[in-house]
């Protein structure tokens, strides 16, 4: 899709409204930010701004993130044109899925490989690091006044989305345009502070807890931790304290897949998968959930002891197979001696 479209369709809707997803991170938030700053400066007209859920308290320095509403306070509205940023399948949308499906032209900007091109319009490029750096070529192309406040925003979106410049997905290309997004502005070590060097000790301590509940398989190449509804009240945890822990159990060098098992309910476990070579986003499709080959989540309508089974039965099947012999699932324990959190 070329970018002129983009541009017109915006020039052409009176009412316009960025639609990001539930359990918001620094990608979706941040380019839903950009993208507002991009309309009011460049096409001389007031979009809105819809969260789903809790935007953490980390994200809260973004420019503008206070005008963003709640679906409940937009309710009923009709739009000229909705965009979803950052929004792999539709049921990412939550509460704003009415919002968007009412809308009468619909855009659709994402870098998720898995995204299927549910808008009228969709700008899907599975190549690129995040959902901004899809936005900021746009911007790019269309020679679009920037500032700090968007520099600012994208940059957050290009830290964020490839963990602060470490993962897989960021190049060169994606390192030159963060450069110039410098110039435009932004400082790095100002927004690493936000993002990276701003948790609440309640945070840390929840962290530290779900460390020690750690579960280690297959000579610790399988590494993953359970979190209860009941370690959530013990820590006061917000929703997003969860965020993060995934990765600090792929940090270790042994580990070859990690997951994080959260308690949403007596009968529903959300799930979130990392690995370093292996393609979990296979595990999570199993569950109908979805994302990225290294990054991936899903939920599971089962109890959390059950769903737990289940997702380790799934990793052994699909792994216990010649091509991955770096699992050497040969050795792999039975479950039941494990001993989850208390
Ligand atoms: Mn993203």
């Amino acid at each position: 899709m070329n970018s002129k479209s983009f541009k017109e369709t915006i020039e052409k809707s009176s009412s316009v409204l960025i639609i990001s997803h539930v359990n918001p991170d620094g990608d979706t938030l941040g380019t839903m930010c950009a993208l507002y700053q991009i309309i009011k400066n460049n096409f001389n007209k007031n979009p809105e701004m819809v969260f789903n859920g809790v935007i953490p308290d980390i994200y809260h320095f973004l420019p503008n993130i206070n005008q963003a509403k709640t679906p409940q306070e937009l309710e009923g509205k009709v739009y000229d044109l909705a965009i979803a940023v950052d929004i792999a399948a539709i049921d990412r949308m939550g509460d704003s899925l009415p919002l968007f499906k009412n809308a009468k032209v619909r855009i659709n900007i994402d870098h998720h490989k898995t995204n299927k091109g549910y808008g009228d319009i969709n700008f899907v490029r599975g190549d690129a690091c995040c959902a901004g750096e899809v936005l900021f070529d746009i911007a790019k192309d269309l020679n679009l006044k920037t500032d700090k406040v968007t520099a600012d925003c994208f940059y957050t979106a290009f830290l964020t989305d490839t963990g602060g410049f470490r993962y897989e997905n960021t190049n060169a290309n994606v390192l030159k345009k963060s450069a110039e997004l410098v110039e435009w502005g932004a400082v790095p070590a100002e927004i690493s502070g936000y993002c990276y060097e701003s948790k609440p000790k309640n945070m840390v301590l929840f962290h530290a807890h779900c460390m020690m509940n750690a579960q280690f398989e297959n000579d610790n190449k399988i590494a993953y931790t359970l979190i209860s509804n009941k370690d959530m009240e013990k820590f006061h945890a917000k929703n997003d304290y969860t965020e993060g822990i995934v990765e600090e159990l792929r940090r270790m060098n042994s580990t070859e897949i990690s997951f994080v098992l959260k308690e949403v309910d007596e009968n529903t476990t959300k799930a979130s998968l990392r690995s370093k070579n292996i393609d979990v986003s296979v595990i999570a499709d199993v569950f109908g959930g979805g994302g990225h080959k290294f990054a991936a989540g899903c939920t599971i309508r089962k109890p959390l002891s059950i769903a737990c089974d289940k997702m380790l039965d799934e990793i052994r099947k699909k792994f216990l197979i010649d091509s991955h012999p770096e699992l050497d699932l040969g050795s792999v324990q039975s479950t039941d001696s494990k001993t989850g959190p208390q």
